[in-house]
């Protein structure tokens, strides 16, 4: 293999998953109801009528599942903690039986050379705060979630090093309190309405979004209260990249300058302690309110930064007009993954984290999503011939090996997901894994992209 395709040493392959998702024990050892329970039980919510009450049974399998990560090569996993299992009343009494069931995970992975990377927050809230309080929309959840978070990691401190606080932030905030559109080619968009299926106006949604972050911010501060000195704290946010259609410099400053204000009230709020001056005033009079302590807290400094990335937003060209940039429609013959939504362009790899660099200076970078669906069957022999998943880890992968060898500090790789499961509002339909699920039996079987993944791993090389 010529050096060429090499990805830096230490440099982690993983796989990524979510409670909700995969977990299934829905009301096991003193589990709360999470708004993900209540939104799925809700008849029309779910497209194949599914529920994450089984799902993968990975709170009963976690043994087989570890050892699957381990037999395709995973060196690293990114799971997350459901609230509910740890406090099923969101505040108040933690319950013991729940929070063992992720002593034992992490236990297992470390058992099999795995490193565990905690998110603490992947849209199950429980349901008791939704009720209470009106879940995100007050400051009550803000400081529970602290709270929850600080407790959590200063149990699997010894243990797990590094921790998320909150998983895409705009999807669950904006998906769940308003619906959102995520463009697709010919002018064409999808819309996205998840738990807790709310359709708040613009001044509710921005102060949800203020809360959400200030969570994150104090929930930053909480864990390294509770945690080690080693302790490595970030988030894992849903990256909106403007790829610049020609790498010239002009071009490359109009694709930042679009990412800064697409990302503004999240990645780049928690990166530069400000909101946007477009920001607020494209928001007026719906601006959320807030303190500049407040700016601080959210800003607190982090170890890495985490993002996700699927596809590209737009693309930009620069502009003598402000904002020095224009964006350019996407073609309605752009090519998508299976399922429609995700628009297929490796240039995103090689240009979120570049974009996170050179906007925000981070010095380590976790690319802690990025996969796809695929329409997957058992074929002959038992397998699952999944070869446009192939080609697209290996575009995106030699994307995201260019850029570090431009010297982007990335440090690792999760691929979403380390099976397929409960995909949200597609229910089981849309399978994202590389280890193919039997939904009925529950069998997994690995696809042709986990013997793709477990050679690049093995040689941390795009192979
Ligand atoms: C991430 O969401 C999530 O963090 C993860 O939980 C999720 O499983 C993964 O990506 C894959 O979606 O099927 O056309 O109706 C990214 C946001 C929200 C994007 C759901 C895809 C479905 C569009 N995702 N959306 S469609």
């Amino acid at each position: 293999m010529p050096a060429t395709n090499r990805f830096p040493g230490g440099f982690h392959w993983g796989v990524a998953t979510s409670s909700y998702q995969v977990e299934g024990a829905w009301n096991e050892d003193g589990k709360g109801v999470s708004i993900w329970d209540t939104f799925a039980h809700t008849p029309g919510n779910i497209r194949d009528g599914s529920t994450g009450d089984v799902a993968n049974d990975h709170y009963h399998r976690y043994q087989e599942d570890v050892a699957l990560m381990k037999s395709i090569g995973a060196t690293a996993y990114r799971f997350s903690i459901a609230w509910p299992r740890i406090f099923p009343d969101g505040t108040g009494q933690q319950n013991q039986k729940g929070l063992d069931f992720y002593n034992r995970l992490v236990d297992q992975l470390l058992a099999a050379g795995i490193e565990p990377f905690a998110t603490l927050y992947h849209w199950d809230l429980p349901q008791v705060l939704q009720d209470k309080y009106g879940g995100w929309q007050s400051k009550e959840t803000v400081k529970a979630f602290a709270d929850y978070a600080g407790y959590t990691a200063g149990q699997l401190a010894d243990r797990v090093k590094h921790f998320f606080t909150i998983n895409e932030f705009r999807s669950f905030v904006d998906g769940g309190h308003q619906g959102m559109d995520a463009e697709v080619g010919g002018g064409k968009a999808i819309r996205i309405s998840i738990a807790p299926g709310l359709a708040l106006d613009n001044a509710g949604l921005n102060q949800v979004r203020h809360h959400a972050v200030l969570g994150h911010g104090l929930a930053v501060q909480a864990i390294r209260a509770h945690a080690t000195p080693d302790t490595k704290v970030g988030f894992a946010e849903v990256m909106l990249s403007a790829v610049p259609l020609i790498d010239a410099p002009e071009y490359v400053k109009a694709a930042e300058a679009a990412t800064r204000e697409l990302n503004a009230p999240f990645l780049t709020v928690m990166l530069e302690g400000r909101y946007t001056d477009a920001y607020l005033a494209e928001a007026g009079r719906d601006a959320p309110t807030f303190t500049d302590d407040e700016l601080k807290t959210i800003a607190t400094p982090l170890d890495f930064v985490g993002i996700n990335v699927y596809r590209p937003d737009r693309y930009v060209v620069p502009s003598d007009e402000p904002p020095g940039y224009r964006k350019v429609p996407i073609n309605a013959s752009h090519p998508t993954m299976h399922g429609g939504w995700l628009l297929f362009d490796p240039a995103a790899m090689y240009w979120a984290p570049h974009h996170v660099q050179s906007l925000w200076g981070a010095t380590s970078i976790y690319i802690t999503e990025n996969g796809c669906a695929a329409a997957d069957v058992i074929g002959d022999g038992g397998r699952v011939y999944d070869s446009d998943r192939v080609m697209f880890m290996r575009a995106y992968l030699t994307q995201l090996q260019r850029a570090a060898a431009d010297g982007v500090p990335v440090d690792g790789y999760f691929y979403w997901s380390s099976q397929d499961n409960f995909e949200w509002n597609a229910g089981f339909g849309n399978r994202f894994g590389i280890v193919y699920v039997d939904f009925e039996t529950l069998e997994r079987t690995p696809k042709l992209s986990a013997e793709w993944f477990r050679e690049a791993a093995r040689q941390n090389a795009v192979v």
